[in-house]
């Protein structure tokens, strides 16, 4: 039984001149997915569920549970003075950390509960994470620059979901490890390492009821899909739960592919490039799979905006690739 602390430790070795700051910082990660987690269980049983009625940058109601989590997440990352500052979903700006030691190089960027609005009917949802080292001088106050990296810069992303067993599952470019919380000691042990995404499934997860708003190429795979090939094992399962970690675990374990594309409506689909898609894709990566807005990889589009939306495919390499054939083929008459 290796505990997430053990093994991380064991793992520094992989960084060259590691000075034990990455490991600290994601130990203060786990603190937080554990009081969040705590927290979570309970949301049935005391009077902290329920929207508090503010809204966010995006103009969505916050629950109060997104706000303990947020709050949750910043002190624990606050704490230790490893980290110079956080950009979250959950804030309006990036927070600049005063206490952080005049060294700190690295900065966090976070979901701190994603889909949350599944927490009332007591549906899984999850924290993501995702670190990047300051572009700006260590001892300054951190810059909007120091946030707006393009995702192949991460250092190490990840995410916790609170389901049915509660997981942290990371990467820092060695492979993508899960490990499993024991509730009653309150310690993750590693029961998941080296976690590979098979090259095809057989699960499509998207919102089909934006169907005839979504673009023609999208429309085209969705047929495909569903159409009758046992040869390729067609039609395929949709699976759709609308909490991103959820459907994005169920798919890393399984094989599949989760799309939220652009609609009629939202021309630049839901999910946030810097908070979602980029430590999704950077997981997806290290697993063997594919993440890409439907034409280019994720992980090199340069941000211009701390809430910038993208539309996200991500899953096995395969369906990923057939998707994008599809974008490609039916895009130039749209
Ligand atoms: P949130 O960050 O406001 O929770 O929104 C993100 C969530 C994802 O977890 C999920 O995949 C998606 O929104 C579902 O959106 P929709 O209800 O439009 O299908
Ligand atoms: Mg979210």
């Amino acid at each position: 039984m290796i505990t997430l602390g053990e093994y991380i430790i064991e793992k520094q070795h992989q960084f060259p001149n590691a000075t034990g700051e990455l490991t600290q910082l994601l130990g203060a990660i786990r603190l937080a997915a554990k009081v969040v987690n705590r927290e979570i269980n309970k949301a049935g049983l005391v009077d902290i569920i329920g929207a508090t009625g503010v809204e966010n940058v995006q103009g969505e109601v916050q629950q109060k549970l997104d706000l303990y989590a947020n709050e949750k997440f910043k002190a624990a990352l606050e704490a230790r003075g490893e980290v110079c500052g956080v950009a979250s979903e959950e804030e309006d700006e990036f927070v600049s950390f005063d206490s952080a030691r005049s060294d700190s190089k690295y900065v966090v960027l976070m979901d701190p509960l994603d889909g949350s609005s599944n927490i009332d009917v007591n549906v899984s949802v999850g924290t993501i994470f995702s670190i990047y080292r300051r572009v700006s001088p260590c001892g300054t106050p951190v810059v909007l620059e120091d946030f707006l990296q393009p995702g192949h810069c991460q250092v190490a992303a990840g995410y916790v979901i609170y389901g049915s067993s509660t997981m942290l599952v990371y990467t820092t470019g060695h492979g993508v490890h899960g490990f499993t919380c024991d509730p009653s000691l309150g310690v993750f042990y590693l029961s998941h390492e080296n976690m590979r995404i098979p090259d095809d499934g057989v699960i499509y997860s998207i919102n089909e009821g934006n169907y005839l708003k979504f673009p023609t190429g999208v429309k085209k795979y969705l047929k495909y899909c569903q159409e009758i090939d046992p040869a390729s094992n067609r039609p395929y399962t949709s699976r759709y739960i609308g909490s991103l970690v959820s459907d994005f675990h169920r798919n890393l374990l399984k094989g599949g592919i989760y799309i939220y594309p652009s609609t009629a409506s939202a021309p630049k689909g839901k999910l946030r490039l810097l908070y979602e898609c980029n430590p999704m894709a950077y997981l997806i990566e290290q697993a063997g799979g594919k993440a890409s807005d439907g034409f280019n990889r994720i992980m090199d589009i340069q941000p211009t905006e701390l809430h910038q939306r993208i539309p996200f495919f991500c899953g096995s390499q395969n369906m990923v690739e057939t998707v994008e054939a599809m974008m490609r083929e039916y895009s130039a008459n749209e």
